[in-house]
């Protein structure tokens, strides 16, 4: 057995099942170690971008590391922008990335890059491997790395002879490091404040806005008073009718100050305490009021559930029932589109259990509004502001759940940054509804021109956030893609093509003209 085989079966054995990948020459014994190993499913992504955010996908949903394949420098830094988000939504993800053989580097080939001076800065773990037999064992930790808490990005480089030498065979994964526990004392402070009787507002994300830990802080709120708050931009959320309603910080900084306004009191729950995500003049870059106190119930990487259950004892409110969401039954609304009409439609016609994959930007508040008290579902959204996630992010969604909807709700302009996901949803059959949120433009930009007080009144700004000349032919890239498609100008038409959409196996595409 070479080193390629060595590691692919170890990752097999920690657990790994599925392999995004785009690889090049010095991945080769990788791809052809493929298969001789059965259990490791690989899934082509024609951009690098589109094999980290599919990655992504894949482990928000399955809850098992995922993988990538990537090459050299090159490749790695292709695909940086949705390590990024990945590292930002807590996802464990291991990235393999193929180098020069040692004894080439020295030569400085064309594609010679400092693979790890690349990868640093978007992993919490890299290393290159020395040798085909150290490559097993590098895996094998790559993988805890990948999986300790909260959740990591690690990156492991694999040289072509690290690769094609012989090695011993694969490695077992090593301890996995575990959540921290919350002390007794950090609840006991918890409880002072939510009896406190001054407002308190529980912010949550990660496993908070999950089961059980969301129906625990239901509890937690019913027995004390305390408001409800998810982080603007989170991994994973689970809501919709029966599910404990959570509302999300808004993104504009003045709304998140008014949301934020009367509290006296902020516990974090798996969330980092609360800023803008760009300065602005005259605006604070902290969100919750000078005079409010930030508490600290548990960290992203450590027990979220074992500390609101402790709460929950502490409180005596294992009793107290979680107030859940009311469903309410939409219709799919006519007249003229708005992105407010399509969530309307989107909410009514959504499938129980469907995962709802959202980089909507300026439509965003509606689509999350509209489907807050519909059938229940998961929702996905951007954490790092990186845009260019959306397609792929379903993709590998659907990759994780075959048997679920996915349905994308996606603003065009974020959609062309890596458009080549549409290609592997036709591939691989994926049951992925994307709605293209058709206004051809940049448009939260022009708001965001304003908002940093930069005077413009020329055509060169607008025409940086322009995207109608030419305009996109969305149906038709759907098509040369291999994805079906139709054109909505009219909610009469949304309405009918999600419905067909949903009606039909396989990847759909509605460009819907806002
Ligand atoms: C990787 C990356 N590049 C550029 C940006 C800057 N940016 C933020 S929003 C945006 C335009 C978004 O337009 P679109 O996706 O069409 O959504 P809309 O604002 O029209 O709703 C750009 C270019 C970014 N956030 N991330």
């Amino acid at each position: 057995m070479n080193g390629a085989e060595s590691l692919v079966r170890t990752l097999v054995g920690a657990g790994v099942e599925v392999c995004f990948a785009n690889p090049g020459t010095s991945e080769m014994h990788f791809v052809a170690a493929l298969d001789r190993v059965e259990e490791l499913r690989c899934v082509l992504g024609l951009f690098e971008g589109v094999v980290t955010a599919a990655a992504d996908g894949y482990a928000r949903m399955s809850d098992k590391p995922a993988s990538t394949l990537l090459h050299l420098g090159p490749g790695l830094a292709n695909g940086l922008a949705n390590v990024h988000n990945a590292r930002r939504a807590n996802t464990p993800m291991v990235n393999i990335v193929g180098d020069h053989a040692s004894y080439h580097k020295r030569y400085d080939a064309p594609l010679t890059s400092d693979v790890e001076s690349v990868a640093r800065p978007f992993s919490d773990w890299v290393m290159t491997s020395a040798d085909s037999d150290s490559v097993a064992r590098d895996g094998a930790a790559a993988v805890a790395a990948a999986m300790a808490p909260p959740g990591r990005i690690a990156t492991l480089i694999l040289p072509a002879d690290a690769s094609w030498n012989e090695a011993d065979g694969p490695a077992p994964l090593p301890p996995v490091e575990e959540h921290d526990a919350v002390s007794p004392e950090t609840v006991a402070e918890a409880v002072r404040v939510l009896r406190s009787g001054e407002p308190v507002v529980l912010f949550l994300s990660g496993l908070a806005l999950r089961e059980p830990g969301l129906t625990l802080a239901g509890r937690i709120a019913a027995s004390t008073g305390a408001r409800l708050l998810a982080q603007t931009h989170n991994s994973r959320v689970e809501r919709g009718a029966g599910r404990v309603a959570v509302d999300f910080l808004p993104y504009p900084v003045d709304e998140a100050l008014s949301a934020l306004a009367d509290a006296r009191h902020l516990v974090l729950v798996g969330s980092k305490a609360p800023v803008a995500f760009f300065a602005y003049p005259d605006k604070p870059s902290e969100l919750s009021p000078p005079d409010c106190e930030i508490h600290t119930l548990v960290a992203p990487e450590e027990d979220v559930v074992q500390a609101l259950e402790a709460l929950v004892d502490e409180l005596d409110a294992h009793g107290t029932a979680a107030p859940v969401q009311a469903r309410e039954i939409l219709s799919p609304t006519g007249g003229t589109v708005t992105p407010d009409a399509a969530a309307a439609t989107v909410g009514a016609l959504l499938p129980e259990d469907a995962i709802v994959v959202e980089e909507a930007l300026t439509a965003a508040s509606a689509f999350m509004s509209r489907t807050r008290s519909v059938a229940p579902h998961d929702y996905l959204q951007l954490t790092g502001g990186a845009i260019g996630i959306g397609l792929p992010l379903a993709t590998g969604a659907a990759i994780a759940c075959p048997d679920r909807q996915v349905i994308c709700l996606q603003a065009d302009g974020s959609a062309m940054y890596t458009v080549q996901a549409l290609w592997t949803q036709g591939r691989e059959g994926l049951d992925v509804i994307t709605v293209i949120l058709d206004n051809r433009s940049y448009a939260i930009l022009k708001g965001e021109l304003a908002s940093v007080g930069a005077e413009s009144n020329g055509h060169k700004a607008d025409d940086l956030m322009e995207l109608d000349r030419p305009a996109l032919d969305w149906v038709s890239i759907a098509r040369g893609m291999g994805v079906e498609a139709g054109r909505a100008a009219t909610m009469a038409e949304f309405n009918r093509l999600l419905a067909t959409g949903l009606s039909s196996q396989g990847p759909y595409l509605i460009d819907l003209l806002l």
